[in-house]
């Protein structure tokens, strides 16, 4: 039997070894659009052993990890100082989220956590779970995080010990070591979840990406992406709400949708990346789709690609909550890339690469949804017909 120098040492060992594991893309994926890597960046096994175990033999005879980290998902994105940051949606065996920096050089991997994660301060109505942090670096200078707030809702029949209120937490930061909590996000809807800061003032105010809801899980009579304008960060509150980015029946967003990142300044306009949900047999299944806005009025869609633009694949199809793609962190670097960070099944985060060139051709050539099984053949028999004429 291993002693426990021996055991910590294998541990040591086989962890740093994960951390310096080499990714490369992945030769089963071509589709011209991105590329999809083969190692995901970050997982629950990235997570610091100080983090998990208690390294003390007195008090850890066994070596057991006391507390365990389940997953590691939805992280934000940024280009700081050179390197790459992701702000990830760490949960631990207790269920209860928190956030985490985790840092590469290249973006693909070798990701480190800091040896610390962040202690988020609380609002007088603490929070019981705190999740998905977008960061928009605003053009007023600072860092913003806005994230999910949950709590329990109080006004829950006695015993039903599920039902919660999601709102728009906001917290910010300039070296995303200090962190000042905000008041939470007020609009008039009873639930929001996927809310996102745009990164530049629009008519001189703040303005925000929501997504209204009915209640915890469904959107209900809320449509789809909405948009709304704040006077101020501290409070930030939207008095009129409109959708934008609307659900639509028979697609990939029939049952709900988000937006992901904060969008990205392009020539050619806004470019979003958001999320799409419908129901089936199975359960929910998320994928990722991408639209693009008017520079001028970035609550204006002028395109729109049919269909998703990322969706589970290989051993991303499993997990805690299987047939889930989710992002809500991206990064334009100078030279035209763009690094996507997406979680699948909600328990780990893998890279996806490709350029703004390639994710605006995709984006303005790609030709929208017909809405009907004919439209979509005639679609395809264009496509068909001027390949053959060739
Ligand atoms: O479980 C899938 C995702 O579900 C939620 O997204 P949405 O609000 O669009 O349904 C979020 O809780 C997200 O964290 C999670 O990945």
């Amino acid at each position: 039997m291993q002693t426990f120098s021996e055991r910590l040492a294998a541990l040591r060992e086989r962890h740093a070894a994960l951390l310096a594991r080499p990714n490369a893309p992945d030769p089963r994926w071509d589709n011209g659009i991105y590329t999809r890597w083969q190692n995901p960046v970050v997982t629950a096994a990235h997570v610091p052993l100080e983090w998990r175990y208690d390294l003390n033999p007195q008090t850890n005879p066994f070596l057991m990890e006391r507390l365990g980290v389940n997953a590691v998902f939805n992280p934000g994105a940024i280009e700081h100082q050179g390197k790459i940051l992701l702000v990830c949606r760490v949960e631990g065996w207790d269920r209860k989220s928190f956030f985490a920096i985790a840092e590469s050089e290249n973006g693909v991997d070798n990701f480190r956590f800091w040896e610390e994660p962040i202690l988020l301060p609380e609002t007088d109505d603490p929070d019981t779970n705190v999740y998905d942090m977008r960061l928009t670096h605003h053009a007023d200078g600072w860092i913003y995080g806005v994230f999910c707030t949950e709590r329990k809702d109080p006004n829950a029949p006695p015993g039903d010990l599920s039902s919660a209120i999601a709102q728009a937490g906001i917290a910010r930061t300039r070296d995303l070591k200090t962190w000042e909590r905000l008041p939470d996000l007020k609009t008039r809807s009873p639930q929001q979840r996927n809310v996102v800061l745009h990164p530049e003032f629009v008519d001189g105010q703040y303005a925000f990406y929501t997504r209204p809801q009915d209640d915890f899980i469904t959107a209900g009579s809320g449509g789809g992406i909405g948009w709304g304008l704040s006077n101020s960060m501290n409070p930030a509150v939207i008095e009129r709400e409109i959708i934008v980015e609307p659900r639509a029946y028979h697609t990939i967003k029939e049952l709900k949708n988000g937006e992901g990142p904060a969008p990205l300044k392009t020539e050619r306009g806004w470019l979003h990346l958001a999320h799409g949900v419908r129901n089936t047999a199975a359960g929910l299944r998320y994928v990722l789709y991408l639209y693009l806005t008017e520079l001028e009025r970035p609550w204006v869609v002028t395109h729109q690609p049919g269909g998703y633009f990322l969706a589970p694949e290989f051993e991303e199809r499993v997990g805690d909550v299987s047939n889930v793609v989710f992002c809500n962190g991206w990064v334009a670097r100078a030279d035209g890339s763009v690094f996507i960070y997406y979680a699948s099944s909600d328990t780990r985060i893998h890279v996806a690469t490709s350029t703004v060139d390639q994710l605006l051709d995709y984006t303005l050539n790609t030709p929208p949804d017909g809405f009907r099984s004919y439209a979509s053949v005639q679609t395809r028999l264009e496509l068909i017909r001027r390949n053959r004429a060739g």
